[in-house]
């Protein structure tokens, strides 16, 4: 048995690799953008990043179709862009293996919201899964396999930034060979149209208790024995956090959802106080309180309802002197926020901006978010990826002139492109600013569809996105560099004042990638 230091993100893609899949669809995100890059890197493992979250999902989806087994990952918001084929391919079921790993981020360190993926799998009525180390994150996943064509059923494997980006010891196992290729057709099972809709919501209805038996059978909730009357419900990695307490307490240790209540009733039925740690929202806690007078948790106020639990909280709660400092603790830790990089083309664009004055800007997300930040305060809205053009469609709908939206070339092929045919169809008065930087600079350097490479480093084709933007009918389309000053100015004082959509390509590598290609 091979073992091996790794982040959490690794022992993910590790454990998909051993199960054999024979493919892997994602698009980048923190915290789960290495579990694609590893799978690309480090096996023989075919892998893409799709243009967006609901297409990777798609992706995976078609591959389970042909009887492979394949894993799909993204951050948690990433799931709400893919929730349309997540929801409905619970109903429809799968064929190969299908994985969902979601990085989930409480804490918010690289993300514009703290939202809890186990509410998803549950909204979605599939079984989520939730690790408590690298070790079991590396098993888990390779069993979410076994567990996805027993249930005939995508499996989310949900982990944390503090998981996913910590290195840990891995045993790793033996690799099992692909599945066989088979292509079955059966419209009744296959083809979710209204006529099958309630047939196929009864048979995932009728899953339920399957889920329940197959959760027992793995022995994935687990009751440890300890001393006195008061006990911890520990879910995923807070059961590190339990394991820090220098008493040992009883504890019922969280790794598979749905929660078997019968479970909870037995555990916490000699106890006189129950604590729940999770990371995310009170899921469980809102269970245990219908089943036990005495809980303590983020509902009873004890624990804080935002940001990342971490031990401090915990031990706070408990009155203990001890000090982990895992988060939360900034006094000890110099605060180093992110900053636009010396040379950025993003900054050189938004001076240019400025000067311009507009009347509004819509930001969206990506490196270039950060010009929201002094002395450049160039931004007056963010919201989620692709959002930029169609708040500034909507802004110009009440008459706002000198209106203009910000993206970067991965967001705007990832959602904005709607968008924009949206303003060209709707007859929209907006500056559209694209900023082309050749690469998805915020996740960490990933290519676009714009230069030419894949995730696997093949060349493929070029996406022109001049000419995206004039099929999509926008009214002028200019190509500027952001480090021509006198050019770039021109031509947002111009596209502010006309009529219509006009679109501003500002087009500069990325100073990091730039220097790279030249090294
Ligand atoms: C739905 C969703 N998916 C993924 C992310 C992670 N993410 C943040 S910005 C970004 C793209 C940034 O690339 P680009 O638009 O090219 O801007 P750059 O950072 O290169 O300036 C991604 C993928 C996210 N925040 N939301």
């Amino acid at each position: 048995m091979r073992k091996k230091l790794m982040l959490g993100t690794s022992a993910i893609a590790e454990g998909a690799i051993e199960a054999g899949i024979s493919y892997a669809a994602s698009y980048p995100g923190t915290p789960a953008t290495q579990i694609l890059e590893h799978i690309a890197q480090h096996s023989d493992v075919k892998a893409e990043w799709s243009v967006n979250e609901k297409v990777a999902y798609e992706v995976a989806y078609g591959v389970s179709l042909t009887g492979r087994r394949v894993l799909c990952s993204m951050k948690h918001v990433g799931l709400n862009v893919a929730a349309d084929p997540f929801m409905t391919s619970a109903y429809l079921g799968i064929k190969g293996g299908f994985v969902l790993a979601i990085g989930d981020d409480p804490g918010a360190y690289s993300s514009q919201n703290e939202q809890d993926s186990r509410f998803y799998a549950l909204f979605a009525k599939i079984p989520c899964f939730e690790p408590s180390d690298a070790q079991e994150a590396k098993d888990m996943t390779c069993l979410a396999f076994d567990v996805s064509e027993e249930l005939e059923l995508p499996v989310m494997v949900r982990s944390i930034t503090r998981l996913l980006h910590c290195y840990s010891p891995v045993s790793l196992g033996e690799r099992r060979s692909e599945k066989d290729l088979k292509i079955e057709k059966n419209p009744e099972t296959m083809i979710a149209i209204p006529k099958h809709v309630i047939k196929l919501h009864k048979r995932l209805n009728e899953k339920q208790k399957k889920i329940n038996e197959v959760i027992k059978k793995y022995k994935l909730n687990k009751i440890f024995k300890g001393n006195g009357k008061r006990g911890i419900i520990a879910c995923g990695i807070t059961f590190q956090y339990a394991m820090e307490l220098e008493e040992k307490l009883p504890i019922l240790k969280v790794s598979a959802y749905p929660i078997d209540e019968g479970l909870i009733k037995s555990f916490v039925k000699n106890l006189e106080e129950v604590i729940v740690l999770e990371e995310g929202y009170p899921l469980v806690e809102q269970i245990t309180r219908k089943i036990h007078p005495n809980v303590k948790g983020k509902l009873s106020g004890d624990l804080p309802l935002e940001g990342e639990l971490g031990v401090d909280p915990i031990m706070k709660m408990l009155n203990k002197t001890k000090d982990i400092c895992i988060s939360g603790s900034n006094e000890y830790l110099l605060p180093r926020p992110p900053v636009l990089c010396p040379g950025c083309p993003h900054r050189e664009f938004y001076k240019s901006l400025n000067e311009a004055k507009p009347n509004f800007v819509t930001g969206d997300i990506g490196c270039y978010t950060l010009g929201v930040n002094p002395p450049l305060n160039a931004i007056d809205t963010c919201l989620c990826m692709g959002a930029s053009i169609s708040k500034a469609s909507g802004i110009a709908t009440q008459g706002v002139s000198r209106v203009a939206a910000v993206i970067g070339d991965s967001t705007f092929i990832h959602t904005g492109i709607p968008a924009l045919i949206n303003a060209v169809y709707n007859k929209s008065n907006i500056l559209v600013c694209i900023l082309d930087n050749s690469s998805v600079a915020m996740t960490g350097h990933q290519p676009t569809p714009s230069i030419g490479v894949t995730a696997k480093g093949d060349e493929t084709k070029i996406l022109n996105l001049e000419e995206l933007c004039k099929a999509c009918g926008a009214d002028s389309v200019s190509v500027v560099d952001p480090y021509d000053k006198k050019a770039t100015l021109e031509v947002l004082k111009e596209g502010l004042d006309k009529p219509g959509v006009n679109v501003v390509i500002a087009k500069r590598a990325c100073i990091l990638t730039a220097k790279k290609l030249k090294s």
